[in-house]
């Protein structure tokens, strides 16, 4: 199996099927073998069920239902530790990461160990939300001075890695929280110097639903993510 593409869901019904149709389209015409698995964290719109009903039968497409444990970081790892592939994609299932860079993000793996989409590279960009662009730049640049990263965005949570990279690593140390589990993907990808390719990318508007980024608890969080690891209060062995 070439990839395995993981997609979290909490309140997704509008958009989750939608995606999948688009993956297989996009991938038909490439000779890329891939499964989907969708990890539910129970999400009260019926996520779950609209998935596992539609796809019944399908083995490309995995959906599992988490009764018990919540969130974004777990429900990822959760999904990597049930993949086949050799190459993972992890994107968000509204539509705000556009499904058509897949295929490159699988073809230049082959010669990075990760490809991480930013927003901030030249051709990158947001058509969501001006404030959230800026703000989130900004937020960038605290990360990028204070922890010295070479990448440019740090929170995109758009990407694909080749698996063996977290062979023998601690994983749930890193997999935890929100989207600050990324600032701390990067930042032990850089450290271990697994080679890292940056695609630009440009946010769409999310297809239907509703947020689940609570942006002040969010930028409080990742604040405390990047201090914590510049002083050494998280460490990844
Ligand atoms: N399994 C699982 N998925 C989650 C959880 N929280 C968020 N997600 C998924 O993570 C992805 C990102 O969440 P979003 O609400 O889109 O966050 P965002 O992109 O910052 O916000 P928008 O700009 O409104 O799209 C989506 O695919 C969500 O369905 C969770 O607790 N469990
Ligand atoms: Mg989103």
């Amino acid at each position: 199996m070439n990839l395995s593409i993981i997609l979290p869901t909490y309140n997704e019904r509008d958009a989750i099927n939608a995606l999948i149709l688009e993956i297989y389209d996009i991938l038909d015409s490439h000779p890329i073998t891939f499964e989907i698995l969708v990890v539910d964290d129970n999400s009260p719109d019926g996520t779950y069920l609209a998935v596992a009903e539609k796809w019944k039968g399908n083995p490309r497409v995995k959906t599992f239902l988490r009764e018990k444990e919540k969130g974004l970081a777990t429900a990822i790892l959760y999904g990597i530790r049930q993949s086949e592939g050799d190459k993972v994609i992890v994107m968000d299932t509204d539509f705000n990461h556009p499904p058509k860079l897949i295929p490159l993000l699988v073809n230049i793996t082959d010669y990075f160990e990760i490809a991480s989409c930013s927003r901030y590279v030249i051709g990158g960009g947001m058509e969501t939300s001006r404030f959230r662009y800026i703000g989130s730049k900004v937020f960038n640049k605290y990360i990028h001075y204070t922890l010295k990263m070479q990448t440019t965005d740090n929170l995109s949570g758009y990407y694909c890695f080749r698996k063996g990279i977290l062979n023998d690593l601690p994983a749930e140390k890193i997999f935890f929280g929100y989207g600050d589990y990324y600032i701390r993907f990067l930042y032990a990808m850089q450290r271990l110097k697994h080679p890292i390719i940056e695609i630009p990318v440009v946010y769409k508007d999310r297809l239907g639903g509703l947020s689940k980024t609570n942006l002040k608890n969010e930028l409080f969080r990742y604040f405390f993510t990047v201090l914590r690891i510049k002083f050494g209060l998280w460490k990844l062995k």
